[in-house]
């Protein structure tokens, strides 16, 4: 076993694999070190889309001695394709995966909340009418009936239905433009629109962008990269903006609320039950039949005290920021929670679980309780499969939580719980940011801008994405968080990003004191927030392309997301799905740098057009750096680069506005509200 330190900073995780080297158990640790990447692949220089490949296009090695590699000859595959073609089409590939992934995830949500409108799926409801009202307008649906002084409000599963059904229609939308184009700055869309990469509806990009991959057929990798931004705009402004939309409506837009985050949230004596994937559909069920007394009682003529809830991933976020349910971890302690020999079910949906978790529970005692058909473990004696179906989610709740309760005598020793968890206060969605930082001005954005404006904020960074095993777990999230932090850079997170942040106590607005500048620290203090901003899961990454449109809008920060002093990262990335997430950033006009490795190194003229040939169209580029520290660096450089444009580099020396200043800014608010 290599030094714990360098696999990962958290020390319930190191506690845990010392655990499992005692108990001879293997992990994604272990199996990292045994296998190295392949060289080739890394770069996205292997292409085997045909049966006469696969073909290998590596990049020149230096010899020893040399500048630069001596030959430079043209590099092909058997039919031609270009390093150039060969590389594009991985990394379109990626994109187009995932994309797919979040907007079938997102169709889910929108079949489930027409079921709900018809009241066909036990257990759901309507929760937030508010924000009903607020995206049927969007959406062109009416939430009154008749005309003028006798108008009514319109049932609100009359709105939902007219709604969904709009909704699900734009998954297969063949022409046109996605409906959320609009939310978008004016100059963005005119960007878009310019540029021909207006997404039409979700599938069709996807669908184009596979066939364009496909053996002989789009060969210019300009053309392939401007199909994967269309596809992945499709993601960010419809796919998972949907299911941010829909989710909120359903299960309540999410507001502060305490947590609690890593392994010692499980507790001994409970049943542990851990949601572990991405679809908040059934961990919504599970909440609420936790808290049934018939299987509170159920679990305690076991010889268990309670259920205990913790969510892994994605469907962490979710209930977590809707409900507080603790969190067990982010994505690589998957197979550790299980070796803590207290998990009576791991209970998954899709997205991000590993396969050997079966393996990992054949050890112990814990199930593997599979519950989506799209997300099957081949036959395994520590899984079962119980199917997940809306129209009786809080009955396969149910089942679930009383297999875990039957597993629950069959634990096997020894049980070791590490005693780490901290507390997080999570739940920033796009609405509650407007409400707290908007101030009592106009609730908009302005008093963020204003902060920005003034100096105190130096800018707004996105840290999101994954862990990979790779690189130590967690360390390069903290390193470049502290890093903006110190620098004033308010940090907004989702997915395992903002999970390793809650790890180290950076969701609490205690946090502030310690790791903040001045200016930030201060505005952290007199609005009790946290520093860094737990926004959700990936999919509400919409909910940043949401604040970043709101910033614009308020005004004094530019006419389009180009212009604000932002940037954004997933410095621990691994998943298809933060590479779509990527681009979509990157076509909203935000400067996104990815750690660990780039997958399209095997091009440099393709990764030069990724990370400069970009930018003079989309004003965002890509920018690929493993160290963490030159990370940060890089971010808050073009963050003063955009302060410089904007002209308010100088007011990092704090300004006092006066009241014709502030009048001013005002006006030029109103103005751009119009952006
Ligand atoms: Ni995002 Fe969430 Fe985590 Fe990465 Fe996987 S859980 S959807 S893909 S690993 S951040
Ligand atoms: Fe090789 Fe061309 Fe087939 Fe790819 S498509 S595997 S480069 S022959």
């Amino acid at each position: 076993m290599a030094d714990l330190e360098k696999l990962t900073m958290d020390e319930a995780a190191q506690a845990m694999l010392k655990k499992a080297a005692a108990e001879g158990i293997e992990t994604i640790f272990d199996r990292a070190e045994k296998m190295k990447p392949c060289p080739i692949g890394i770069e996205g220089a292997c292409c085997r889309i045909c049966a006469q490949g696969p073909c290998r296009v590596p990049m020149p090695k230096k010899k020893a001695g040399e500048e630069a590699p001596a030959e430079k000859k043209a590099r092909m595959g058997l039919c031609g394709a270009t390093a150039e073609t060969i590389v594009a089409r991985n990394f379109a590939r990626m994109v187009a995966a995932g994309s797919a992934s979040h907007s079938d995830h997102s169709r889910g949500v929108a079949k489930l909340f027409i079921e709900v409108a018809q009241g066909k799926a036990q257990g759901y409801e309507l929760k937030d009418v508010t924000k009903l009202k607020a995206v049927a307008k969007d959406w062109d649906v009416a939430t009154t009936v008749g005309e003028g002084e006798d108008a009514k409000p319109r049932p609100k599963n009359e709105i939902a239905l007219e709604l969904g059904r709009k909704i699900l229609a734009e998954f297969g939308q063949q022409d046109g433009e996605i409906n959320y184009v609009k939310r978008a700055p004016k100059k963005r869309q005119e960007i878009w629109r310019k540029e021909g990469v207006v997404p039409r509806g979700v599938d069709i990009e996807v669908v184009e962008l596979m066939h364009r991959t496909h053996m002989g057929v789009d060969q210019d990798y300009k053309n392939l990269i401007k199909q994967s931004t269309r596809c992945a705009l499709a993601d960010g402004w419809s796919g998972s903006m949907i299911s941010t939309d829909l989710q909120d409506i359903m299960f309540g837009c999410p507001v502060p609320v305490a947590g609690e985050i890593n392994l010692g949230v499980l507790k001994e004596d409970h049943v542990n039950v851990i949601m572990h994937g991405h679809e908040p559909l059934l961990p919504e069920m599970l909440v609420v039949a936790s808290r049934e007394p018939e299987l509170i009682q159920y679990a305690q003529s076991k010889g268990a005290k309670g259920i205990q809830l913790a969510g892994m991933c994605c469907s962490a976020n979710e209930v977590m920021m809707r409900h507080g349910v603790p969190v067990a971890g982010n994505y690589l302690h998957q197979e550790l929670g299980i070796i803590t020999g207290a998990v009576d079910a791991m209970v998954i949906d899709v997205q991000c679980e590993m396969q050997s978790l079966a393996n990992v529970a054949a050890c112990y005692h814990t199930k593997v309780v599979t519950t989506d058909t799209r997300a099957k473990i081949e036959e395994h004696p520590s899984v079962v499969h119980i199917e997940f179906d809306e129209h009786h989610a809080l009955d396969v709740a149910r089942q679930v939580l009383r297999t875990a309760i039957d597993n629950f005598p069959n634990r096997r020793a020894p049980v070791m719980i590490p005693a780490a968890s901290t507390p997080t206060i999570v739940g920033f969605s796009y609405e509650t940011i407007r409400y707290l930082l908007g101030g009592s001005i106009r609730g908009t954005y302005y008093t963020l801008n204003d902060n920005v404006i003034g100096g105190r904020i130096r800018g707004v960074a996105g840290v999101v994405g994954c862990n990979n095993c790779r690189t130590t777990q967690d360390s390069s999230h903290m390193t470049v968080i502290t890093e903006l932090l110190k620098n004033d850079v308010i940090v907004l997170s989702t997915g395992c990003a903002a999970m390793a942040a809650g790890k180290y106590g950076l969701l609490t607005p205690e946090a502030a004191t310690k790791y903040c500048g001045p200016g930030l620290a201060e505005i952290c203090e007199t609005v009790g927030i946290p520093p860094v901003l737990h926004m959700g899961a990936c999919v509400d990454n919409s909910r940043i392309l949401m604040a970043a449109t709101a910033c614009v809008k308020a005004g004094g920060l530019g006419a389009d997301i180009s212009d604000l002093p932002a940037a954004g990262c997933a410095p621990e990335w691994m998943s298809e799905k933060a590479i779509a997430i990527g681009q979509y950033f990157v076509a909203s006009g935000v400067y996104t740098l990815f750690g660990v490795t780039f997958p399209t190194t095997g091009s440099e003229i393709l990764t030069d057009y990724l990370f400069k040939g970009l930018e003079d169209v989309y004003g965002g580029k890509w920018d690929f750096v493993a160290d963490p520290e030159e990370m940060a660096r890089r971010m808050i450089a073009h963050i003063d680069k955009k302060r410089a444009a904007l002209g308010i580099d100088k007011a990092r020396e704090r300004v006092l506005y006066d009241m014709a200043m502030r009048r001013e800014l005002e006006e030029a608010a109103r103005a751009a509200e119009e952006v």
